[in-house]
């Protein structure tokens, strides 16, 4: 028998958590946008395995986990006009959105807790890859909080880890610290003299300083069945662009300065404006 679940339950948000930023901050001021990821044809393959194991005598459960992405609140739909207003006031489009995320993990008030290890690639354009199980059965009751790491932390942020698409077009130059992007975040935005210029928000760990970061979502009052549970994720791309840091996309997407995946300070302000950009979608 399950006890249903109780209503008023204290609420705790977590921020930053165990994984911390190692900005070293060596910069080099590369200009150029370096190549991004080479071709592989090879399918993908899931790598998340079973982590907790509930105690024998607790019930247990199926949890799925999806992500969805918004832009303002509204569904996000990938194309190349600029049907998007950011913070700073650009109009904006995005064509593309790939990502990982790693040790998605749902935590109960109990203590228990069930992970998906290693990491998941999630691409917009992709729906196959923005909802999975967590292995094995949950454990049945109230949950406390759905945290994972945002990009790829060091340990999992290896040359080479990755050797079938898509996950392999995901590299990070070697000559800019190897690796893999934390985050491709793509479209086009309409510059100071009216013209569609292209943005390429690409996230990674510069001359191996770490950028990814700790997300950990409230999720007191949501709980798991015995007939399991969905979650949704939502990340809300305009956030990228502000909270602490309003990007005016000008500054940073321009002919002098096409991208940041060779300039830290963006790479950290980006980081930063991670705070915002995720949260857990009604039920
Ligand atoms: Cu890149």
């Amino acid at each position: 028998m399950n006890p249903p679940p109780r209503s008023l339950s204290p609420r705790r948000v977590l921020r930053g958590g165990p994984v911390v930023a190692r900005c070293s901050l060596a910069v080099a001021l590369s200009l150029g946008v370096g190549a991004c990821g080479s071709s592989d044809p090879a399918p993908p393959s899931p790598d998340a395995s079973v982590a907790d194991v509930p105690a024998a005598d607790a019930p247990a459960a199926a949890v799925a986990i999806a992500f969805a992405h918004t832009v303002g609140g509204a569904p996000l739909a990938l194309g190349t006009t600029t049907p998007y207003t950011n913070a700073a006031g650009n109009s904006f489009g995005v064509t593309r959105l790939s990502y990982f995320v790693s040790g998605v993990t749902v935590r109960m008030r109990d203590g228990r807790s069930l992970t998906a290890p290693g990491a998941r690639y999630l691409d917009a354009a992709m729906p196959a890859t923005l909802r999975f199980a967590l292995p094995g059965a949950a454990p049945v009751g109230e949950l406390a909080s759905i945290t994972f790491v945002m990009g790829l932390p060091p340990d999992l942020n290896i040359s080479g880890a990755f050797t079938s698409s898509p996950e392999s077009l995901m590299e990070w130059p070697e000559m800019m610290g190897g690796g893999y992007h934390h985050m491709k975040f793509e479209g086009r935005y309409i510059n100071r003299a009216g013209e569609p210029f292209n943005f390429m928000a690409h996230s990674g760990g510069l001359n191996r300083a770490d950028y990814s970061f700790a997300v950990s979502l409230d999720a007191s009052g949501r709980s798991i069945t015995a007939s399991g549970a969905s979650f949704t994720v939502r990340m809300d791309v305009a956030e990228w662009f502000t909270g602490p840091n309003t990007w005016d996309l000008n500054d940073y997407f321009n002919a002098t300065h096409r991208g940041i995946m060779g300039d830290a300070a963006a790479q950290a302000s980006l980081r930063e404006n991670g705070a915002s950009v995720f949260s857990l979608a009604a039920p």
